[in-house]
């Protein structure tokens, strides 16, 4: 797969989604300093620059379970950290990071419709050299980054091999899972779930829902146990008891 280097964006997804014919069928795109980087349902991404990898790749693919691909990204992601950094990080449900039961990496999937078929973007951001007191300042008292957790990091050296090692995790999970959606990864993905055995908490109709998490279905959903039987609950939104330090 292609890999693109910048010195500088606003966001990794957007450059991807504008330079689409750069980047297809297939190919990503770094930097290591965004102006303007993007979480989900409009949130920010903090950019510390130098200290970070922001990377998106472009899948041109027709996947028969395109709502599961957060959960597909977050496995490339800790395969790419694993294979760097031989650290694992775990998952949060969907798709965050964590190292120590700290966020250290989020993922933004998006799509977008080109007139060769749908695009898939899926934006990785790795925090790699900043401190905790950094990222404290930044308000963020739950974000980590690989060093602060004590993994030996050399951020100028190590962003391009790990940009390289996601391209490499990404291309080989993405021709399974477009024929065969979310399933075959269902046991890795659940292995490394944080929210299972935990009670989880999320917006129902205006209230806040809650129950402990009993499985993680076939369709990437969490099956949650609430006293009232299981329910499926695939919401942005959900917290876990005894990560980031309260829900
Ligand atoms: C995410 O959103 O975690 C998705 C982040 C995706 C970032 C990548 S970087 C490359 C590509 N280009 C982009 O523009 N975006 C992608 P979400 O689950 O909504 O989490 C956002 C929340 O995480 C924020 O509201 C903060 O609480 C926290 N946060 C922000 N910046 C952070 C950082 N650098 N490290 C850890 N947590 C952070």
């Amino acid at each position: 797969m292609k890999l693109l280097y910048l010195e500088q964006c606003t966001s990794t997804n957007r450059w991807a989604k504008e330079n689409r014919q750069a980047l297809a069928p297939q190919g990503a795109v770094y930097t290591m300093n965004q102006t303007g980087g993007r979480g989900r349902l409009g949130r920010r991404w903090e950019n510390t620059p130098n200290q970070a990898l922001y990377y998106t790749a472009l899948l041109q693919m027709d996947p028969v379970q395109p709502e599961t691909l957060p959960q597909l990204a977050s496995l490339a992601a800790v395969q790419a950290v694993q294979s760097c950094f031989g650290v694992q990080c775990r998952i949060k449900w969907p798709n965050d990071l964590l190292l120590n039961g700290r966020k250290v990496a989020g993922i933004l999937c998006e799509s977008t419709d080109a007139p060769e078929g749908r695009v898939w973007i899926v934006g990785i951001g790795i925090n790699l050299t900043q401190s905790r007191a950094q990222m404290e300042a930044l308000g963020l008292p739950y974000g980590s980054s690989l060093a602060a957790e004590g993994v030996p990091v050399n951020a100028g050296a190590d962003a391009p091999a790990l940009a390289r090692a996601l391209n490499q995790s990404l291309a080989g999970l993405c021709a399974d899972f477009a024929r065969a959606g979310f399933g075959p990864f269902r046991p890795a993905y659940k292995a490394l779930c944080v929210n299972l055995g935990r009670r989880v908490f999320w917006q129902q109709g205006g209230a806040q829902a809650s129950g402990i998490c009993a499985d993680i279905d076939s369709g990437g959903r969490l099956v949650v146990e609430t006293g009232a039987g299981e329910t499926a609950v695939f919401t942005g939104e959900v917290s876990v008891t005894g990560i980031y330090g309260t829900l």
